[in-house]
This record gives C-alpha cells, structure tokens and sequence, in this order.
C-alpha cells in the first residue's frame, strides 16, 4: 500500500519520491492542509501537524518541515523560512549578509510519520553549508539558488538534479532515516 505524504510542495514531493524510489517505497502526494503553529521548533510544528492529519485522513501519513538557519542572523528565518522567503526572498537575505564574511547556514529537515491516534515518529536531517555570494542555477525551489551544501563542490542547489540534492540535502537526509526505519519496521511485522 502506498505511503502517503502530506505536503502542498510539489517539489518537495518530487524529492520524496526519487528517494522512496531507491527504498521500494511506493508514496503518493495528499494536499490536505495542516495546522502549521507558531514555534521556534520545527519538531513541535512536525509533531502537532502530523498527529492532527493523520486523524483527519484516518490513515497513517508523514509531513515534512524545513527551514534555512543562517548563523550570522543568529538562525534566522529557521522556522519562519516560508515568510520571509514569500517577503524578502533571495535578494533579501543577500543583501542582508551583503560584506559579511562569515556565510555559514544550515538547512534542517524535520520528518513526522503518525498513524491515526499513535504518537508521533520524527527523523531530523540538517545539511551544513553557506549562502553564496549571488543566486545561481534553475532548478529546485526557495533558497535553493542561493545554498552550497558542504560537499557539494561550490555548487548551489539550484545547480543540482534531484538525486544529487538529495544526496546532501537536510531532506534527503532525514528521508533516508524514515525511510530505513520504515522498511525495517515493514520486515519486523512480516
Ligand atoms: P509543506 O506544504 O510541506 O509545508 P512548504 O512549501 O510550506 O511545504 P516548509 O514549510 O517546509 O515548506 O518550508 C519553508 C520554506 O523554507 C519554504 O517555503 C522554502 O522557501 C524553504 N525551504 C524548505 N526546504 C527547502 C529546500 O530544500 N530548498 C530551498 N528552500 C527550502
């Protein structure tokens, strides 16, 4: 039966589904919408999201928060990346570390997966890095034109396929536990 993954983010989706592909995991995108609440920790956001979907569909689902945490702005936006990346966008948080040195960020990833009335599971990926000096590369979504992850060469997101962004991304990172947890947990119930 196919694993469902709550989410209005095609994109993320996409990446999703290149890894489940690798895992033997069949999963299918649900747009219903979830209480995102007002915190400074994406586990909450995660644990309060997931338990609510899960019983609203009466099926066992994940969701995914993400955020970008930019060390010289003291972790902004972090929790508040959607905001600020619909407000000020990329042009905006270069301009704000425009003559800063210290370009270090970390983009976390936090998985939820719930069945209906169970607790909550989390898996959490972050992915090391630096926001370069001016947007580069097409593909992807939201900071990616502007995030070299560590490792990847000087490269921005923006400048990888899916499989490589996966490959260092905080998603593809906090996918891969769920998803080993999730395979594991499928043996152990056969
Ligand atoms: P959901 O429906 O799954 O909540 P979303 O688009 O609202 O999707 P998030 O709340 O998890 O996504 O992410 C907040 C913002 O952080 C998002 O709008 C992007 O601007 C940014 N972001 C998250 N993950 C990213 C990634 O892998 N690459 C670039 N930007 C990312």
């Amino acid at each position: 039966m196919a694993l469902i993954f709550v989410t209005g983010n095609d994109h993320k989706f996409l990446e999703a589904k290149a890894l489940a592909f690798l895992f033997g995991i069949e999963i299918v995108q649900e747009k219903t919408g979830y209480t995102e609440i007002q915190s400074d920790s994406l586990e909450e956001i995660v644990r309060r999201g997931v338990r609510e979907v899960s019983s609203k569909l009466g099926a066992a689902c994940f969701v995914e928060d993400a955020g970008l945490f930019v060390h010289r702005l003291g972790g902004f936006p972090g929790p508040y990346s959607k905001y600020v990346f619909l407000t000020i966008g990329n042009a905006g948080i270069l301009r704000l570390l425009e003559g800063v040195n210290d370009r270090r960020a970390e983009f976390r990833s936090v998985v939820g997966y719930c069945e209906p009335g169970g607790d909550p599971v989390l898996f959490v990926g972050v992915c090391p890095g630096k926001i370069s000096t001016e947007a580069r590369g097409d593909k992807g979504f939201g900071f990616d034109p502007i995030f070299e992850p560590e490792g990847g060469g000087g490269k921005t997101f923006a400048e990888m396929d899916v499989g490589e962004k996966n490959k260092f991304s905080h998603r593809g990172r906090a996918l891969r536990a769920f998803m080993e947890w999730f395979k594991g947990r499928e043996i152990r119930e056969i």
